[in-house]
């Protein structure tokens, strides 16, 4: 049986996904992504799953791609194979909500992981940067993007061009990450806003994430109308009417569709 590069747990009504490539600091290769990819498939498909968490170990969430694998490769085949390092986008179509748990190293494809998530929870001693103009490239999923969107344009450039690390208090400080907690609580952290979540109407929630990621795509009077649309075919579901239920009666919502 070949070695697995994620373990994948079931807490509650949360999935767990851990990085477990520990020799290489969780260095992402295809067969990583790959698998991360079809874990969260399955869990986007588990009606038993209301969020999930992507973690990796205390010292590194993820050191970015494997540079001992990219390192022969030539222009014609990444070209060729248009290489994305493995099935990303179907972490990005991941309709349920993912939190990134950040411990320790977030570099190069590590740090675009976990800005592909819906946000990022950072331990004290998480630092994030993207270092590939050190190693002769630029970030190849999404760095320059997602990073200028997180933090303006000053500070991504800077740290694109220079290579240097952000901690977690100027990544909070930034916008880049949501909240910063002491190392060993962040699991606990991640896991408990996960499970708040997952504790909401299932379609609200969907909706609300798809409304905020519609924020980068489209121009602002699309994108208000998107939510507009959203926010009135909620009230076709039953939980909204079991919400506002339970909020006049002073009661805890039951929701229907977890
Ligand atoms: N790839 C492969 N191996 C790695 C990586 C990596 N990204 N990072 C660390 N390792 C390995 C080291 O080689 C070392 O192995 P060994 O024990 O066999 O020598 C082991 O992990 C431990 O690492 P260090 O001894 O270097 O540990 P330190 O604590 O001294 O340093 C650092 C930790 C600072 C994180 C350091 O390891 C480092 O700088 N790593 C590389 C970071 C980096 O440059 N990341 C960017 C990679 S390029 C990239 O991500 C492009 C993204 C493209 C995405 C998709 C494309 C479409």
């Amino acid at each position: 049986m070949s070695e697995s590069f994620v373990k994948v747990e079931v807490r509650g009504r949360v999935g767990l996904l851990t990085l477990n490539r520990p020799q290489v600091l969780n260095a992402l290769s295809n067969e990583v992504i790959d698998e991360l990819s079809a874990a969260v498939s399955a869990f986007e498909a588990d009606d038993g799953i209301g969020a999930m968490v992507l973690t990796g170990s205390q010292k590194a969430f993820a050191a970015g791609a494997d540079i001992g694998a990219m390192s022969d490769w030539t222009y014609m085949d990444v070209y060729k194979s248009d290489y994305l390092g493995g099935n990303w986008d179907a972490l990005r179509r991941t309709r349920k909500p993912l939190i990134a748990a950040v411990s320790g190293y977030a570099l190069g494809g590590g740090c675009e992981l976990a800005m592909l998530c819906d946000f990022i929870i950072a331990a004290e001693n998480a630092k994030f940067g993207q270092p590939e103009i050190k190693l002769g490239v630029i970030p190849g999923y999404g760095g320059t993007q997602r990073l200028p969107r997180a933090v303006g344009k000053a500070k991504a450039m800077d740290l694109v061009l220079t290579a240097r690390m952000m901690d977690a208090a100027e990544a909070e400080r930034a916008g880049l990450v949501s909240r910063v907690v002491p190392v060993e609580r962040l699991l606990d952290e991640a896991l408990e806003a996960a499970a708040t979540i997952a504790s909401m109407s299932l379609p609200a929630v969907m909706m609300a994430k798809e409304c905020i990621n519609r924020a980068y795509e489209a121009p602002l009077s699309e994108s208000l109308l998107f939510e507009r649309r959203n926010f009135h075919a909620l009230f076709a579901t039953e939980d909204q009417k079991e919400g506002m239920r339970a909020f006049v009666e002073k009661r805890k919502p039951d929701f229907k569709h977890r």
